[in-house]
């Protein structure tokens, strides 16, 4: 599902309005959940923070290919109480996993921008340098879903901490399948939603870290930013990370 609305502020180049993102969402599921989900979708572009999205695409495609399985990577909320700290949180762990300085500059521009893109930036490990063929648009994460035993044991797991939502489960979802490419070496996650302040680091090395206070209340800002390793195919990892079904499962119970 992709959401998004006219902007009366803003022209494109050829003089038509620019349209921003409000919303968007994917998933793998089977054939009776398909009307159910898409329902779902529909109402979350229509009472969106965001603004009341005025077009919505639904693209629905038959699975061909066999999914893989990935694991889910493991959950921890790390306490901090301002935007300030939780980046100087970010900078310690990602740095302690071969992230450089200018590769955290140019994220931290990303995560800051004022119109978010609809995916995500990817940012090499060491130059810093944004790799994604269209950096308007950024790679969209997709053919994402868990198994049905995964998914009930993780929201029991998930309600013991009072954090079982649907917000959560799609985004350790989604950071387990970016986690299981094997040129990707982290990602950092800030909502793009106005309440929602919890953002998250992930890899396979860290797991799935919750930083609550990651932006302030009511900010527009948010995005996701994609490390790759410096010489990693560019287009192999977009074909993973766009195409390649995925299904996670937890392996730790
Ligand atoms: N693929 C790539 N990038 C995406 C995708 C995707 N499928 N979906 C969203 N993004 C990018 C896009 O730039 C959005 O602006 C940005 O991420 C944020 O998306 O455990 O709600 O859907 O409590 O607003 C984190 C949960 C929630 C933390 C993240 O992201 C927790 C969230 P949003
Ligand atoms: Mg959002």
């Amino acid at each position: 599902m992709r959401a998004s609305k006219e902007t009366k502020s803003r022209r494109l180049e050829d003089g038509s309005p620019d349209r921003i993102h409000i919303s968007g969402a994917e998933g793998i599921y089977g054939e009776s959940e398909i009307s159910k989900k898409c329902t779902e979708y529909i109402n979350r572009a229509l009472k969106h923070s965001r603004g009341r999205a005025d077009k919505v695409v639904l693209t629905i495609e038959k699975i061909i290919e066999r999914p893989v399985s990935a694991a889910l990577l493991p959950v921890k909320t790390i306490e901090c109480s301002s935007p300030t700290a939780a980046w100087e949180l970010i900078t310690r762990h990602m740095q302690g996993i071969g992230i450089s300085r200018r590769a955290l500059t140019t994220a931290l521009k990303v995560l800051k921008s004022a119109k978010p893109m609809r995916g995500a930036a990817l940012i090499s490990i060491n130059s810093g340098r944004r790799v994604e063929p269209d950096s308007t648009r950024g790679v969209r994460v997709s053919r994402l879903g868990i198994d049905k035993m995964s998914s009930i044991r993780l929201s029991r797991r998930l309600a013991s901490h009072k954090i079982n939502t649907t917000t959560v489960k799609e985004a350790l979802i989604l950071a387990s399948k970016v986690a299981s490419c094997g040129d990707v070496v982290a990602e950092i996650c800030v909502s793009d939603d106005p309440d929602y302040t919890t953002g998250y680091i992930a890899s396979a090395a860290l797991g799935y870290i919750r930083i609550p206070n990651i932006k302030d209340r009511r900010a527009m800002n948010g995005g996701r930013v994609f490390f790759v390793k410096e010489d990693a195919s560019v287009e192999d990892i977009i074909s993973w990370l766009e195409t390649k079904p995925v299904i996670v499962e937890s392996r730790h119970e």
